[in-house]
């Protein structure tokens, strides 16, 4: 390791200690924190079931980046590369659509064989694996409605499809030795102000019902349900909102999953994630960045992220708490769209964990609000990058942005040749 990233390490960690901050405990738990990094920002979600289908439910991916992963052996070596450059070992978070089989298989006949290589994988990577039915980009999706159409019989291909979906969850957790949670996010909803907004919800409740029928050992699988607020072409209603989930994952205690990006405009998840671990055994997060319409830009270090990095730790909520990331952008390398979003979540963690809580606590309660604001305001240049230069190099991954040699080189010898 450079002897620059060892002595700033030190004396950061002497800076940190003489306000009661543990480095070396704060590194060991920030290691043991898994990440579900999305496969589909390498192909912009494409996946590799339907093909030819268009991208539909309401999201879309902009940019034409070359390089983009079209068969599962690409988007898995994206995935090593990305992995080789982000500190810890974490999840891969899979859609229905990204099946590696030759079969040419439907979505509600899927069935775990048709993942076996993406496990094999993971296994020998030391990866866990996450799960999403695809309700979307099909022909049966076309009308913006799955879970909640009012056609009897395109309601039932999608329940069987979220049903089959969930068995392929409980075989990544018992193959891997590690809970996969699979999520259910469906796009329904309509572009003009409806005349009944309850019907819909009803059958999507009904809907749900059916899907969870089914119990499955929450060891190997783990079940989450995800709101929205708007999507392109569901601009006046969602069926699924965030109401209509919270509701429902606290009766039929599912995890609740928040999008960052799937809310009013200044409304942000880091507010809610304390209100909902008193009700909940779990939640899921969609880290994620809105920007006025999209709901999905790379994850960046904004005051949103500490925020979240900063609850999670002090509201002890890790343990509780599944953290996937949910971007895609086409206009950027994709495999350091991975990086920066993944190493940026991580580094929020970091953050969190090196805050003054004990000291910030106690200002509070006592009503010492100057020194809340002071300390947490000296507390943003502290030289956390000094800790998390050494957690990288001690994790055997590049320190600051010696990363991104690395993907051009990547680029220039695997992208562009696809
Ligand atoms: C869409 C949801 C959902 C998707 C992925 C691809 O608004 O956020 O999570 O982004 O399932
Ligand atoms: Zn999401």
């Amino acid at each position: 390791m450079q002897q620059k990233v060892i002595s700033n390490y030190e004396a950061a960690k002497e800076l940190y200690a003489q306000h009661g901050i543990d480095v070396e405990e704060v590194l060991s738990r920030l290691e043991k924190i898994k990440i579900s990094m999305h496969c589909w920002q390498g192909d912009d979600v494409r996946g590799f079931l339907n093909k030819d289908q268009d991208l539909t439910g309401g999201i879309s991916v902009t940019g034409n980046y070359p390089g983009a992963a079209t068969t599962p052996e690409q988007l898995r070596a994206d995935l090593e590369k990305a992995f080789s450059l982000i500190p810890g070992k974490h999840k891969v978070n899979l859609h229905a659509i990204y099946a590696d089989t030759d079969e040419k298989v439907e979505l509600d006949q899927i069935e775990p064989k048709h993942f076996q290589k993406w496990v094999d994988w993971s296994k020998e990577q030391g990866l866990g694996l996450d799960f999403n039915p695809t309700c979307f980009s099909h022909e049966k999706s076309k009308d913006g409605f799955t879970l909640s159409h009012s056609d009897p019989e395109i309601r039932q291909f999608w329940i069987d499809h979220c049903k089959a979906s969930r068995k392929i969850g409980a075989y990544f957790g018992e193959q891997l030795g590690q809970t996969c949670v699979t999520n259910v996010w469906v796009p329904d909803g309509y572009k003009d102000v409806p005349v009944d907004r309850l019907a819909p919800r009803q059958r999507l409740k009904d809907a749900l019902d059916e899907v969870f029928a089914e119990e499955l050992n929450p060891a190997h699988n783990l079940d989450a349900i995800e709101s929205k607020l708007f999507g392109l072409g569901s601009e006046a209603y969602v069926v699924g909102s965030h109401e209509f989930y919270m509701g429902y994952g606290i009766q039929n205690n599912k995890l609740i999953c928040l999008d960052a990006g799937h809310f009013h405009p200044t409304e942000v998840i880091s507010n809610k994630l304390s209100s909902l671990s008193l009700f909940t055994d779990g939640i899921l997060l969609h880290v994620s960045r809105p920007m006025r319409w999209d709901s999905d830009h790379v994850v960046t270090m904004d005051d949103e992220l500490i925020e979240i990095g900063r609850e999670l730790v002090r509201g002890d909520l890790l343990d509780k708490t599944h953290i996937g990331l949910d971007f895609f952008d086409a206009s950027i390398n994709r495999v350091a769209a991975w990086v920066i979003g993944t190493r940026n979540t991580i580094k929020a963690l970091l953050r969190g964990m090196l805050d003054p809580i004990e000291a910030l606590k106690k200002a509070e309660l006592e009503g010492d609000y100057t020194t809340r604001l002071a300390l947490t305001e000296e507390f943003k240049s502290y030289p956390f990058g000094a800790i998390w230069d050494f957690y990288c190099a001690k994790l055997g991954v590049p320190v600051r942005e010696e990363w991104l040699a690395d993907v051009k080189t990547y680029e220039n010898e695997v992208l562009l040749k696809r």
